[in-house]
Parts: structure tokens; sequence; C-alpha cells
């Protein structure tokens, strides 16, 4: 069966998000159908939508056999382990896994889209994913991840100093 290559983007504003964010690494590697090729570093955001603390975000690059709603039901079920008790759509979270890219495949069903609609907007997602796949193409805009970042704003992204 062929690997395949995926954007994930990672993101928490609850709790110790630095150490729900790298344990979530730590549960990538582990698992014996993903393999972790990459990671960025860790980026404070300023939230987008209704007010709430900042987030920390970041991206990776897995490699997976998994199908694409196998590897969303894997996503789904680390971020539940993680103590999401349940998701609000606009409110903070403990952990949020999102399924960025998978190759250069697109996809739309009633509960999966690929690539994930919002990526190209948000600075919070295409900061951290520049550093590890700047040359990846968007596959619906044709567009460089690198090239995606000119029209975004990102002034509310800037890489998290622990102190
Ligand atoms: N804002 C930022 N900065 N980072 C996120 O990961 C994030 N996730 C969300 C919403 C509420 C859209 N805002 C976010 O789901």
């Amino acid at each position: 069966m062929t690997k395949i290559q995926c954007a994930i983007a990672l993101g928490s504003n609850l709790g110790d998000s630095l150490d729900i964010l790298e344990k979530t690494l730590q549960i990538f590697d582990q698992l014996p159908e993903i393999h972790l090729k990459s990671h960025s570093q860790w980026y404070q955001t300023a939230p987008i939508g209704p007010p709430q603390p900042d987030y920390l975000n970041g991206c990776a690059i897995l490699e997976t056999q998994l199908v694409p709603d196998k590897l969303l039901q894997t996503l789904l079920n680390i971020e539940q382990q993680s103590g999401r008790v349940r998701r609000e759509r606009w409110g903070p979270r403990t952990l949020d896994l999102d399924l960025l890219l998978y190759g250069d495949l697109i996809l739309k069903t009633d509960t999966l889209q690929i690539p994930h609609p919002r990526m190209t907007q948000r600075g919070f997602v295409l900061v951290p994913l520049a550093e590890i796949a700047p040359n990846w193409v968007h596959p619906v805009t044709k567009k460089a991840i690198i090239q995606l970042l000119d029209g975004v704003d990102c002034s509310g992204v800037s890489l998290y100093q622990p102190n």
C-alpha cells in the first residue's frame, strides 16, 4: 500500500497547552499506522473568533497508509484522549487537530473536506506549515504554501518563547 504524506494543524488554548501539544506529537510517533516526519516550532497566536485566550499552534507532516476517514477518526480519538469533552464551534479547546492536506487529494463528503476549507485564510496555520512544507502545492489554489502566506494577515502570530 502506498504511503501518503499529510499535513496536520495542532492547536490548544486550554490547560497546559505546551505539554498537551508535545504529548500529541509523541502519540503520533507511537502509532504503528502513522510516521511523524516533521513538525514545526510552536507559535503563540491571537484567537480568531470570539474573545478567548491566545492559542499555541503548530503543524506536523505525517506519513500514513490510513485512508482519510480513518486518519480523521484517529485524530478525533487523540483529541478525546487529551480531555476534550465537547467541541464548541468557536470556543476554547484543550486540543484541536485539523487534517489540512492529504497528498494532493481533493475531497468533500458530509464529514470531511480536504484541503481544509479555511486553511488558506489562517495565519496560525500557514506560518507553521510554511516552516516545514513551504513548497507543498495546495491542490485547489495550485499555489505553494509560501505563496499563500502572501495574502494573509500574520500579525497575531509569533514564535512561542517559553520562559
Ligand atoms: N484561533 C487561533 N489563533 N488558533 C486556533 O487554533 C484557533 N482555532 C479555532 C478558532 C476558534 C477558529 N480560532 C483559533 O477553532
